[in-house]
């Protein structure tokens, strides 16, 4: 087998990349270990930065967002008993869409298989040879077979367990890493939604956030403890945790409803450099971790191939390899910014078991002066929506 790009990992990054490939001309294959029932029922991210929205709009997959998403045009902040407004689209002329990330996967998937593009799911024992060269390979097998993919370019979207970044000799790495004491237990709830903005709380017992996915389904999560079990809580204990710390000091109070899945997962920040070695490149989870407080991950998994996109498009069409050259550099700016903003919020939003007493007044500090300093806010919601770096 042979194609221009191949691309490891049907994710947000993987299949829009083979999307935006497609779209220049650019032929690609995708090789997914999971299968496409999996991929496009697995919950994990909610929130859409303008321009992502912007760039599925653009490029013909942004139908569904706009009828079935929810246009956000800022957010709650809630600490000390009282809730104040970040007002998203007055300090940036920016907004959010709250959508799920595997409903962007069904409606790329979709967007794929109609252009009659190449996407292999199930497929297991891949390896990557060759990038030293200008004809890399990709082994893997596929219904029980073993395939060789020639290719001009491999592309690593393989996530934060894929093979990809463990394919660039250590040598040329460098890791940088902070692994967070806590993690986050997210429910799914069968009930009309108690805010029409989302709510990210500070509160003495933790932190917590109200989010949506539907007008029937929403989305909450709780700060927990990373090793705790699902089985330890029932829904009777989980919703006496969300009221104590998000219900108000006026009486507005969380609806209750069916508590449909439960699921704890573990927070840390994590970037890989370099994230290209001769033909191989790395984009998405596969090169950085962001805590979700920020919601950055999937934003920016698509703004890394956006820029690679790009990149490919100059070396095929202008033989060009100045951008790809420079894709690293590039994408590591708003990689950066992406991953102090996600820390910042993680430590000014959640309990700090380590911190003094001090500590902990200076994050109330710092909230009030985001919710009152419009400079400050500003710069919050410049971050959040992702009009930071350019
Ligand atoms: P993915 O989505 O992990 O996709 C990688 C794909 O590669 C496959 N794979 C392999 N395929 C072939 N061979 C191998 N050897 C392979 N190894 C792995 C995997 O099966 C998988 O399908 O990475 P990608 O494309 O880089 O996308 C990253 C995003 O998925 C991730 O950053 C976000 O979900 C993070 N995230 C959020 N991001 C946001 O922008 N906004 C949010 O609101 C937000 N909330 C969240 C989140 C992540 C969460 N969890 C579960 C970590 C909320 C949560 C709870
Ligand atoms: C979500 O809806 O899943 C969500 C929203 C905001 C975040 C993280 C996750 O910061």
């Amino acid at each position: 087998m042979r194609t221009q790009v191949g691309i490891i990992g049907a994710g947000p990054a993987g299949l829009l990349l083979s999307h935006l490939l497609h779209l220049q001309g650019i032929e690609s294959v995708v090789l997914e270990a999971r299968s496409r029932e999996q991929i496009e029922s697995t919950i994990r991210a909610g929130v859409l930065e303008q321009g992502t929205m912007d760039l599925l709009t653009e490029t013909g997959v942004g139908d569904r967002m706009k009828a079935e998403g929810a246009l956000h045009h800022g957010f709650e902040l809630a600490f000390e008993g009282k809730r104040r407004r970040i007002d998203l689209t007055a300090l940036t002329g920016k907004s959010i869409t709250v959508y799920a990330q595997h409903e962007v996967l069904k409606d790329l998937v979709a967007a794929r298989v109609a252009a009659g593009g190449s996407l292999y799911f199930n497929v297991s024992d891949v390896s990557i040879a060759d990038i030293d060269t200008e004809a890399p390979s990709i082994r893997f097998v596929h219904d029980g077979v073993e395939q060789t993919l020639m290719c001009d370019f491999v592309i690593g979207c393989d996530g934060s367990q894929g093979v990809s970044r463990a394919t660039i000799p250590a040598a040329r790495r460098n890791d940088y890493e902070r692994v967070f004491p806590f993690g986050w237990f997210g429910i799914l709830v069968e009930a009309p939604p108690s805010s029409d903005e989302l709510i990210y709380a500070r509160h003495e017992r933790g932190f917590a956030l109200v989010s949506t996915r539907s007008p029937n389904v929403q989305r909450m999560y709780f700060q927990c403890d990373p090793q705790d079990s699902v089985d330890n809580w029932s829904d009777d204990r989980i919703w006496a945790e969300m009221h104590a710390r998000v219900d108000s000091a006026d009486g507005q109070r969380l609806i209750e409803g069916r508590i449909f899945q439960k699921t704890i997962v573990g927070m840390r920040s994590f970037v890989s450099t370099t994230m290209q070695h001769g033909r191989l490149f790395l984009a998405g989870d596969a090169a950085h971790i962001v805590p979700p407080t920020g919601a950055k991950g999937l934003n920016l998994a698509v703004s890394d191939v956006r820029i690679l996109a790009a990149a490919l498009r100059a070396f095929y069409r202008e033989d060009r390899t100045d951008l790809l050259d420079a894709y690293s550099e590039t994408a590591l700016k708003r990689i950066w910014r992406a991953e102090h903003f996600s820390y910042w919020m993680t430590r000014m939003m959640h309990r700090l078991d380590d911190a003094s007493p001090f500590e902990q007044r200076l994050q109330v500090s710092e909230l009030e002066h985001v919710t009152t300093s419009r400079a400050a806010a500003t710069a919050m919601a410049e971050n959040y929506v992702g009009a930071a770096v350019v």
